[in-house]
């Protein structure tokens, strides 16, 4: 490693010499006493031994790549073109394309303040209202795992952290167990897995010929995996593709899963946020855990309530008894404890709040249908401006039977970047498009955009 004594072995000559003519002199504009001139001396040795080590411990990290989702939105910020639009991360906006806090977050808060909560910390767990509603809204009040206590349910730091809370489980209790996941995913199930050092590999999902799902390679590949490996499932929504099985596929999904004696494991970030209802959302979860099943759910209220920054979530462990529920739990708690030692209280607040006041439950499913239902408006409209402007007779009907937030457009990397770089429209490079950054006024552009860069790049 490359080291280097910088040439400042004590004070500079032309200052020392200034140093010592103003102690000689005894007076300046200041008095400057030899005990001013050793106090000098001595703090320019201390700066010498700070520098003279090697240029940099850290010389070695190299620099790491943008992420290809959230750093999108940096490359965004820098293009000042007016037409520009940020399809790549999945953030909700207004037809003016702004962020939207919901009214309901923002009345929840009004009442947090009119009651002057405190700032202690949280239990290991998190708030106790924020976890009973979580689960409840995930399983619906009087389902069995419920009414059993058999639900081991720990505050997380939004879907993200309460995946990697589950992670640190597997690789804990299964060590060497692997997570199927699925072909493609969201981005940061790899690098979650990856950390917590559990392996992971992938079942066929998409299917670019038919644009659609690739069921017999998905449950073949599931049979195929070694017995008692846990399966990663989108709950609903499936990020990137837009592709949800039916429920007649989830029954059949469920029954290999369960010959297998696989663990399944839901990613549940988009409750309500794709069908507008969020039992709808719930129902493949739901029909794993009414056969008697233990699974895994990370929950996320990052999209349905808007609460992105505020780094809300959940983990649920469904276990076959409430004693076992129990012993999760309080793992899960001695996991938590050194990573980031308990759950910030706000946004759990926010959500307890919401599910708590039958008022604030209800206007908040009317907002959850409104976001829900600009998307499906947008997805029309950007379908209907394809179908019209490419005479090339492509169809692109996908488009309108994908659900959720995202466009799994069929692009590849090139066409996915002269999007950016011609079009100025900002997307992940596997061709993923988030409609939820669309505005009806710009369906016309973006039709434009993707049909040049279909036809005219390879
Ligand atoms: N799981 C899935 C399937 C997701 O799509 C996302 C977010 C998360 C979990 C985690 O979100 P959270 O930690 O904020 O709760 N995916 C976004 C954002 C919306 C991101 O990449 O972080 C996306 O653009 O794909």
């Amino acid at each position: 490693m490359a080291s280097a004594i910088l040439p400042l072995s004590s004070p500079s000559r032309p200052l020392r010499n200034d140093l010592k003519a103003n102690w000689k002199r005894g007076t300046s504009n200041r008095t400057f006493l030899r005990k001013d001139y050793t106090k000098a001396k001595q703090s320019f040795t201390r700066t010498r031994m700070t520098l003279a080590v090697e240029v940099s411990r850290f010389n070695d990290i190299t620099m790491a790549p943008p992420d290809p989702i959230l750093g999108v939105s940096e490359a965004f910020k820098a293009d000042t073109h007016e037409m520009k639009l940020n399809l790549g991360v999945g953030a909700y906006r207004t037809e003016d394309l702004q962020p939207y806090v919901l009214n309901v977050v923002k009345k929840a808060e009004k009442l947090m303040l009119e009651r002057g909560e405190n700032k202690e910390y949280l239990p290991i767990e998190g708030l106790a209202a924020f976890n009973k509603a979580t689960a409840e809204l995930l399983f619906g009040a009087n389902n069995a795992v419920i009414l059993q206590q058999r639900v081991a349910t720990a505050q997380g730091l939004s879907g993200t952290g309460s995946l990697r809370l589950a992670a640190a489980l597997i690789e804990r209790y299964f060590p060497g167990s692997k997570v199927l996941i699925s072909s493609p995913t969201w981005g940061n199930h790899k690098n979650i897995f990856n950390d917590a050092r559990v392996p992971w590999s992938e079942y066929r999902y998409y299917d670019p010929k038919t644009v659609g799902l690739d069921f017999d390679g998905m449950i073949s590949d599931i049979k195929a995996a070694p017995d008692g490996s846990f399966v990663l499932l989108h709950g609903c929504a499936h990020n990137p593709t837009g592709i949800d099985p039916t429920p007649g596929q989830w029954e059949k999904i469920a029954d290999v899963i369960q010959e297998k004696k696989h663990i399944p494991f839901f990613d549940v970030a988009y409750q309500g946020f794709a069908s507008g209802s969020l039992d709808a959302d719930a129902s493949s979860v739901r029909l794993f855990a009414a056969r008697g099943m233990e699974l895994l759910i990370a929950q996320s209220y990052s999209k349905n309530l808007g609460l992105y920054a505020e780094r809300i979530g959940a983990i649920n462990v469904v276990c076959s008894s409430s004693d076992v529920a129990e012993r999760v739990k309080s793992q899960l708690k001695r996991l938590a404890r050194p990573m980031y030692s308990n759950p910030p209280v706000h946004g759990a607040r926010i959500v307890a709040n919401v599910v708590g006041n039958s008022d604030l439950f209800d206007e908040w499913k009317e907002e959850m249908q409104m976001m829900a239902g600009r998307i499906k408006n947008v997805r029309k409209k950007l379908y209907d401006s394809l179908s019209a402007k490419d005479s090339s007779g492509k169809d692109w009907s996908f488009v309108l039977k994908q659900i959720g937030m995202f466009s799994f457009t069929g692009l590849n990397k090139a066409q996915s970047e002269n999007m950016t770089n011609k079009w100025h429209v900002y997307m992940t490079k596997d061709g993923r498009i988030s409609l939820a950054g669309l505005s009806s006024a710009k369906c016309e552009y973006l039709a434009d955009a993707i049909i040049d860069s279909y036809h005219n790049v390879s």
